[in-house]
């Protein structure tokens, strides 16, 4: 069959923030380059990929390419955010084209699975790891078989919106072929910011994620047991990025950093295979020290990503972060030391939080002294524990648009009202930059 995937655009959603510039920023749809091999190397399948993001499409102008491509299936990807313009988008095409099947799969529909069927232009629903569900789903929509028991997806029988069981894991993820990197141009996607000029990719070399944290929708799709693949995969799907000029990676894991042995490795294989890489990536506090950091900038490690959220040790709890100031402050050092520029991120109203705690972690963040910091606001998100803390008045029916991060909370606190959160978001960064160029103006 033929399928087109299609990566939605997101910045009908940013453009509203001006601390924002999304063109800086281009980011290759990896998640669904995985999902184009392995429907083609399993399924037989023909796939086109759609970047809307990339291409700042209008939802129009999405649906219309999607249409343009001739699909017999179109599938898109959703994170929470971009739910109602996923959900136009595909009306748009069913209005011209209601016998193509639609399907949805991504971070939003792991975490809410048959709701989103609630619309008439959604077809189906992938949850969790998609691969395997996906391929099985297309076999039976080609056959025209009723899905009942393909593990992992939710159809519509009738009228009603079924879920079927999820899906086991895949239990290694070195049997899943490399990523359909010639799906777009990956040529042609760049962090200005970070990478300069030059192309970059974003990749993940695991799934999954053994903490907790209260906010964080990486469970919902992956689960708690952390898969790995091996060294020599990762290394050799870089030596094919450096094959093709790409020398820029940012590695998406959820944390890089958490298995020191395999780090090693894979620091190591970019050595041996002169991959000339230029790398960012994610780590905690309480997974680096000086070793790990010495073998991250040999191979090329340019910035770490240390999510800190809260100076304050209560709010630290309450989110279940599991890491305390001085791990912070010891792993900022060793990055720094190491030559290794820092990228911390904070969270802003969290459950309880008074206007000290906001100001506290705003001082404490700019004190820190990191090269890029990010302030976002506490979002709780369906399908996390964090869900729970939201206004049960708002629940019913809830408009997830409203879920940004960035110029919202939803949060019931009368001690925070949305405005001031909004403000203060605003004005740290602001504080922040004004540092920056203090520092550099001196002498
Ligand atoms: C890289 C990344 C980004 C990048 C790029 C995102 C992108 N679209 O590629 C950037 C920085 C832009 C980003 C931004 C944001 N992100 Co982000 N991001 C990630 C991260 C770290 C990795 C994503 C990834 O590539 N994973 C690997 C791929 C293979 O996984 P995947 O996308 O889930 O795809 C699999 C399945 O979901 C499924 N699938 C996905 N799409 C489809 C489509 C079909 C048709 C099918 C059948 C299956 C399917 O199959 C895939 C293979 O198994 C994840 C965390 C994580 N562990 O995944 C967070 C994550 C996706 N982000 C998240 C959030 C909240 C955001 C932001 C709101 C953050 C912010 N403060 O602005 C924005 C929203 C962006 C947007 N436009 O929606 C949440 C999403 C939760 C939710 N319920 O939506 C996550 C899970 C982080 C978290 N810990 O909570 N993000
Ligand atoms: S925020 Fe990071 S460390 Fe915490 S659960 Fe999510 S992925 Fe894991």
């Amino acid at each position: 069959m033929r399928v087109t995937l299609v990566q939605p655009p997101s910045n009908s959603v940013y453009k509203q923030y001006k601390s924002f510039n999304r063109r800086a920023i281009k980011r290759f749809p990896f998640n669904l380059a995985c999902l184009a091999s392995y429907i083609t190397e399993r399924g037989g399948h023909k796939v086109t990929g759609i970047d809307a993001d990339h291409s700042e499409y209008s939802l129009e102008e999405t649906a219309r390419a999607a249409i343009e491509t001739g699909p017999d299936v179109v599938g898109l990807t959703s994170t929470t955010g971009i739910i109602d313009i996923v959900i136009a988008i595909a009306g748009l095409i069913k209005e011209e084209r209601p016998d193509i099947p639609i399907v949805l799969g991504g971070p939003h529909i792991s975490a809410v699975r048959q709701e989103v069927l609630r619309h008439d232009s959604i077809d189906f629903a992938v949850f969790g790891e998609g691969e395997a569900s996906f391929v099985e789903l297309l076999a039976s929509i080609e056959t025209g078989r009723t899905p009942s028991g393909v593990a992992g997806i939710a159809y519509r029988d009738g009228a009603t919106p079924r879920g079927n069981p999820a899906r086991e894991h895949i239990a290694d993820l070195d049997d899943l072929p490399m990523p359909m990197w010639d799906l777009f141009d990956c040529t042609d996607y760049h962090d200005f910011l970070i990478h300069g000029e030059d192309p970059y990719i974003i990749l993940t070399t695991s799934r999954g994620c053994p903490y907790d944290c209260i906010y964080c929708g990486s469970k919902t799709t992956w689960g708690k047991k952390v898969r790995y693949y091996s060294p020599e995969y990762v290394v050799q799907e870089l030596a094919d990025l450096a094959a093709r000029g790409i020398h820029n990676f940012t590695f998406v894991d959820d944390t890089f950093t958490l298995n020191k042995r395999r780090l090693k490795a894979i620091c190591r294989g970019i050595i041996d295979r002169d991959i000339r890489a230029t790398f960012m990536c994610s780590s905690r506090v309480d997974t680096i020290d000086e070793e790990t950091a010495d073998f991250l900038k040999r191979a090329g490690c340019k910035m770490i990503t240390f999510g800190v959220e809260s100076a304050s040790e209560k709010m630290l709890k309450v989110i279940k972060k599991q890491i305390d100031l001085d791990q912070v402050k010891g792993a900022l050092a060793i990055a720094k030391s190491a030559g290794i520029l820092t990228h911390t991120s904070y969270i802003i109203g969290c459950p309880g939080e008074t206007r000290e705690g906001v100001e506290e972690t705003i001082d404490f963040a700019i004190e820190m002294d990191p090269d890029v910091v990010q302030f976002s606001i506490f979002t709780p998100l369906p399908g996390t524990e964090s869900w729970d803390y939201m206004d049960p008045a708002l629940k019913e029916n809830f408009d997830y648009s409203k879920l940004h991060w960035y110029g919202s909370y939803v949060l019931n606190n009368p001690e925070l009202p949305a405005e001031y959160l909004i403000e203060r978001q605003q004005k740290a960064y602001e504080a922040f930059n004004a540092r920056k160029e203090a520092t550099r103006a001196r002498p």
